[in-house]
């Protein structure tokens, strides 16, 4: 793979990193109400996937999405305002953290009930094969929606109908405080489509490169007009499930120990650095440039206006018909 699209990755999983960082900071602060997720530990998934996507292809994703949103090329200022719920936020901040959305960018949405992007994703698809688009659409989701019967019926239609879509879960091992194998009888998420003739595919979700490598041959199957695909990166969130979560009551110390030595950016940073692709001066350099596109992002949170108390009911229902 190219050197400037490795450095490019970098620079996204950085990005991502410090933005989730700083929004922690910004919760303690009392500057982010309601819930926050944070994508930290996740970053390759996101990066990976994200890149093997046609600007055309659709998005649709779960509650824990900033990192999907920035991988995608929302505007970091414009998340940061939605989730300090200012009028210039993505949502015009009326959705907070758990409700990106940007329709030019055909991301559309972060959704808060497990497994409720699912059904959803299966329509964009649907839309876009009798359509004739060519779109393809990119559904993520954890491990905690495998269960829920809107998953089965989602991927039962989809392959039914040949439609578009790559199911993309990210299995970061727990649903809240439950384990995976505590809630499911088959652990192996890649292996949940094959009832519904749906290839599956297993990859390691802390290395951007194959994620990548996984989501394009997915995709270019998927709009080939093959059924669609299961592809399940393995992860971990580093932090709690929310910034309310206690995550000490729950999980070993060492497996959290045990998932930090395989962690996105330190092994690209390192696969970089034993190439001599990613000089000091180089690091450093993006290091900065990083940390002031997150400053402005705050600043630009903090100067915006919030939403008029008058706004609150409108857009509830589209004008569009
Ligand atoms: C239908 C539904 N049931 C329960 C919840 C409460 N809930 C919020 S997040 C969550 C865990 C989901 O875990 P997972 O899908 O693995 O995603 P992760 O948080 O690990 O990224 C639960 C049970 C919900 N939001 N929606
Ligand atoms: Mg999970």
């Amino acid at each position: 793979m190219g050197e400037e699209r490795l450095l490019e990755f970098l620079r996204r999983m950085l990005l991502i990193r410090r933005f989730e960082e700083k929004a922690a900071e910004m919760y303690a602060l009392g500057k982010i109400g309601g819930f926050l997720h944070l994508y930290i530990g996740e970053e390759a998934v996101a990066v990976g996937a994200m890149a093997a996507l046609e600007p055309r292809d659709y998005v649709i994703t779960h509650y824990r999405e900033h990192g999907h949103a920035l991988a995608r090329g929302l505007e970091p200022g414009k998340i940061m305002a939605e989730l300090f719920g200012k009028a210039t936020g993505v949502s015009r901040g009326k959705g907070g953290s758990m409700h990106l959305f940007d329709a030019r960018r055909n991301f559309m949405g972060g959704y808060a009930i497990v497994g409720g992007s699912l059904p959803l994703s299966v329509g964009l698809a649907l839309a876009s094969d009798y359509l004739g688009e060519g779109r393809v659409v990119l559904s993520v989701f954890g491990d905690g929606a495998v269960n829920q019967g809107e998953f089965h019926e989602s991927l039962n239609l989809a392959a039914l109908w040949h439609l578009p879509v790559v199911f993309l879960c990210e299995n970061n091992l727990y649903a809240l405080s439950t384990p995976i194998e505590r809630a499911s009888a088959v652990t192996e998420v890649f292996r949940r489509g094959e009832c519904y003739g749906i290839r599956g595919r297993q990859v390691d979700g802390m290395d951007v490169q194959a994620v990548y490598e996984a989501v394009e041959e997915a995709v270019a199957r998927v709009r080939g007009g093959s059924k669609p695909v299961l592809v399940e990166a393995l992860t971990y969130r580093y932090r709690g499930h929310s910034m309310a979560d206690p995550v000490q009551f729950y999980r070993k110390r060492q497996e959290e120990e045990k998932w930090k030595q395989w962690d996105p950016l330190l092994r690209l940073r390192q696969r970089l650095e034993s190439q001599g692709r990613l000089p000091p001066e180089l690091r450093s350099q993006m290091e900065r440039e990083v940390e002031a596109e997150v400053e402005a992002a705050v600043a630009f949170a903090e100067e915006s206006p919030p939403l008029p108390a008058e706004e609150l009911c409108h857009d509830v229902y589209s004008d569009k018909t």
